[in-house]
């Protein structure tokens, strides 16, 4: 028998509610001892306002159970709302665990309902990208995973894998059976189709890359251009500190904004220059740094004068000629030019920036591939059936058929239709306690 878990679901901290969760066969017998209740009054998925017990401590509390299998887990699970202080939570807990139940591991809950069929591991993943967002597009991504888009359309790429597998097995059979120029052309056709999918599910994944942790996007320039100034106007609050005084950022000041639902995160640096200052030599070596770990690099220059640094990195470069309110010419050739005290043209520069990194947009209504995990299997089953396509006009259909078992398994493993424990551990082990 499965032991019954016990954790608390909610965060750390105070606040009006806190939520105790146990999943397991004994979930309803550790609900009435907490309520000293003894006639069965639990209705299935009705909340109950109730007293609850703990040995020196009682509290008012919400109370709910879901009879197996109609719950989160697949088992019988009770839910106890009661107020929100960790300490009280923690007493609960630990009541619940002389009541007979074990804490939980983490995502550990999320693991049970895997192996009882209630959700498949993108789902389970997808829930997770859900809870970490940190942008629209971010927790998009996460929605459509929980929904099952992914699982939908690696379903009927297998399908469609089986069936193939299926028709050249059973003529396998007959040793003495031969493919005709039309059955041979069809199989061909179907690894074409198939790989032609997969590689255009592949084709998202750079996107769903800066969708999943946000384009980071470095601010660099010689001392005093108005790189922090730059930071400040875009995400419109005072964050790093701006002075006359040339090498006033000497370490990277982060912040945030969302554009068309894409978070991303700029990096203000120290000015580049020799400088004998040894705090700020440092913050110049980690400037340098930034540019080479970023996914564009904003090179900020005063209107009147050119950016003259060394940009070693792969990242676009956008050249921004900031001031211009000092200046008569508001156009520049292959600059833009702003000026972040005034906080002209920063819209244009955040458009600007998200056509460079965002190439081919951002199609609100579209599928990304966000998770390395799904572009790994993905990845690992287009090769399979490369090879497949390869092997199929030299060697026997054996080895074709080898090949497309493997890709088969590789797709598998996004849902989890083919999972390993060691899968499983390395899935849910990075859940949080109480998922
Ligand atoms: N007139 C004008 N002054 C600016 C502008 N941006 C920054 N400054 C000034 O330039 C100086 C240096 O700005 P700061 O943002 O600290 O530059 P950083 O060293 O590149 O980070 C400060 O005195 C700012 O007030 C701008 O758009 N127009
Ligand atoms: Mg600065």
């Amino acid at each position: 028998m499965e032991s019954t878990i016990v954790a608390i679901a909610t965060p750390p901290g105070k606040a009006g509610v806190g939520i105790v969760r146990i999943s397991g066969e004994k979930s309803i017998d550790i609900l009435r001892l907490f309520t000293r209740e003894n006639e069965m009054i639990f209705t299935p998925r009705a909340m109950f306002l109730k007293m609850i017990f703990l040995k020196n401590i009682s509290d008012i509390a919400l109370v709910v159970y879901f009879p197996a299998p109609n719950s989160f887990t697949g088992e019988d699970v009770v839910e106890i709302q009661a107020h929100g202080g960790y300490f009280l939570l923690q007493k609960i807990v630990e009541q619940a665990v002389e009541f007979g139940a074990v804490m939980a591991m983490p995502g550990e809950f999320s693991r049970r309902a895997f192996l009882n069929g209630k959700m498949t591991f993108d789902q389970a993943e997808g829930m997770i990208d859900i809870i970490n967002a940190e942008s629209t597009a971010q927790a998009r991504a996460g929605s459509e995973l929980l929904k099952g888009e992914l699982a939908k359309q690696i379903d009927i790429l297998q399908n469609n894998l089986t069936d193939m597998l299926a028709e050249i097995e059973t003529k396998l059979d007959y040793p003495e059976y031969e493919f005709s120029e039309q059955e041979d052309s069809d199989i061909l056709n179907n690894l074409d189709n198939v790989t032609y999918e997969l590689g255009n599910l592949l084709s998202t994944h750079k996107q769903g890359f800066l969708i999943k942790n946000g384009v980071r996007v470095a601010i660099v320039g010689e001392p005093n251009v108005g790189k922090s100034s730059l930071l400040n106007a875009m995400v419109d609050s005072e964050k790093a500190i701006v002075t006359e005084i040339p090498g006033t950022t000497r370490d990277i000041v982060e912040a945030e904004y969302e554009y068309k639902g894409i978070l991303f995160r700029l990096f203000d640096t120290a000015g580049l220059r020799e400088s004998i200052d040894v705090v700020e030599k440092i913050g110049i070596d980690r400037a340098k740094e930034k540019i080479k770990d970023c996914d564009i690099v904003l090179a900020v220059s005063e209107f009147d004068k050119d950016t003259n640094i060394d940009l070693i990195t792969d990242a676009p470069v956008l050249y921004i000629k900031n001031k211009i309110d000092l200046s008569s010419q508001k156009e520049y050739k292959n600059a833009i030019g702003i000026s972040a005290k005034d906080k002209t043209n920063i819209d244009i520069l955040k458009q600007k920036i998200f056509d460079l990194v965002m190439t081919g947009g951002y199609d609100g209504n579209a599928f990304y591939l966000t998770n390395l995990r799904h572009i790994d299997c993905v990845q690992n089953a287009l090769e399979c059936l490369q090879n497949a396509k390869q092997n199929f006009k030299n060697t026997t259909l054996d080895f074709v058929v080898f090949d497309v078992k493997l890709a088969w398994d590789y797709l598998g493993q996004i849902s989890g239709k083919s999972s390993s424990e060691d899968i499983i551990d390395r899935i849910f082990s990075k859940f949080c306690l109480g998922k």
